[in-house]
């Protein structure tokens, strides 16, 4: 690898316009408590698409819009693969301010530096908004990064149906984000996305950012449990088939599971759906997701594994049926090294406190490492908190973060990685 960068004068980026920016764009889908609801492909996630494409044009850049909506915004100077930063303006209904929208607008930020400054890179400058990075409403999450890097087809990717029976195609058309630019997209030269920690150990530490070394295993199932309806007041408790009582076992199951294992290893039951969902009424059915995750791609299995076979046991002994969908499945990733290393330095040359790090949360960058030399930049969460309204992190820690990803950015486009 060589890289011309390092004698470059040193810029800083509008702390108070991407502070505005932030601001701007939260107000798109706001929720009491200072968050967001932009699940994808709503209306809102639609307003939002439409206010930062607008940032976009009015920074000269070039907008390609592919089918499965994800908007890549160009600055089209040098020649070459561009050098691409991004993350995602869709949240989860609770979302806060900063989940992926703060790497979207601190990419437009970096530009927009240069731009001022009247220096231009030897490479094309590009910005992404991947659609559906949550997976909140339709899985996997990632989805759009996923599509761009050929891991998951244009046809598949418009048949997924949401947890409100919506198809993602019939959505993507209804908001007017059917693009036309087909799928795989073009392989970035280098790919780095900014991002909040959305976890407690950077502020824990006392450090400013984050080198951010791979992400962590996810594995996302539903699970549905059959059993039979019945009357809360005349049927004997020895008679009963539960799929609520099945369902809670489970989640007891899977937390004691991560207990066990300690580590990395986390697993989560966010979602919990009972019919029919009334107060007297013992319920014939249970739906509910897990969320399994680890650094370590053969303790993730070993997790499964056992989820599994509780599965079958707990069926046994409650006489219900249980049958499970895969909804995400992705391996650890791990990023090239000469880019962690990169944002490591430049980091540090800024006079920041840097500790290399995994992301327990799964992001874009992900997808995009399947493409291209990648990697991440964190900056602190405050008390740890994300996909929560009270989301928080200093503006002199985002403003940090944008001034490392300006530096990078500028490095990579004079790197040649051999
Ligand atoms: O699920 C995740 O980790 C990300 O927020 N989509
Ligand atoms: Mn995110
Ligand atoms: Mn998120």
């Amino acid at each position: 690898m060589r890289s011309a960068g390092s004698t470059q004068t040193q810029l800083s980026i509008n702390g108070s316009r991407l502070m505005q920016r932030i601001a701007t764009l939260a107000e798109i889908g706001a929720i009491d408590g200072g968050g967001c609801n932009r699940l994808a492909l709503t209306d809102a996630d639609r307003d939002g698409r439409n206010l930062v494409r607008e940032w976009m044009i009015e920074l000269g850049l070039q907008i390609a819009v592919d089918a499965v909506g994800n908007i890549i915004g160009t600055w089209q100077v040098g020649s070459g693969a561009a050098v691409m930063t991004g993350s995602h303006i869709d949240t989860v209904r609770t979302g806060g301010k900063y989940d992926g929208n703060y790497g979207v607008l601190a990419g437009l930020e970096v530009i927009q530096t240069l731009q001022d400054a009247g220096v231009t890179p030897s490479r094309p400058l590009a910005v992404g908004i991947f659609t559906d990075e949550e997976g909140a409403r339709f899985a996997p999450d990632m989805l759009g990064s996923l599509v761009y890097a050929g891991g998951m087809s244009t046809e598949a990717a418009h048949d997924v149906i949401g947890i409100d029976g919506a198809r993602l195609g019939d959505e993507l058309e209804r908001i007017g984000y059917l693009g036309s630019v087909p799928c795989p997209g073009i392989a970035p030269h280098a790919f780095v996305e900014l991002h909040i920690e959305q976890g407690p150990l950077l502020e824990v530490n006392g450090v400013r950012i984050g080198a951010v070394t791979g992400v962590q295993g996810i594995s996302w199932q539903e699970v549905t449990i059959h059993g039979q309806s019945n009357h809360a007041g005349t049927t004997p408790m020895h008679l009963r088939r539960d799929p609520a009582y099945a369902a809670a076992a489970l989640t007891v199951f899977v937390r004691e599971l991560s207990a066990r294992y300690g580590g990395h290893q986390v697993c989560t039951v966010g979602k919990i759906d009972l019919h029919p969902n009334l107060t007297n009424v013992v319920p014939s059915r249970a739906v509910l997701t897990l969320d399994v995750r680890n650094t370590d791609e053969a303790i993730l299995q070993r997790a499964e594994g056992e989820i599994a076979d509780y599965c079958d046991v707990l069926a046994q002994r409650e006489q219900v049926s249980i049958t499970r969908r895969s909804l995400a499945r992705f391996e650890p990733v791990v990023f090239d090294e000469r880019v962690v290393a990169m944002v490591e330095r430049l980091a540090i040359a800024r006079g920041n406190s840097v500790q290399r790090m995994p992301s327990g949360a799964g992001h874009d960058a992900q997808m995009i490492a399947r493409m291209c030399p990648t990697a991440m930049i964190f900056v602190p969460s405050h008390k740890g908190l994300s996909h929560n309204v009270a989301e928080h992190t200093d503006a002199v820690d985002l403003i940090a973060g944008a001034d490392v990803l300006l530096d990078t950015m500028r490095e990579l486009s004079e790197t040649t990685f051999a």
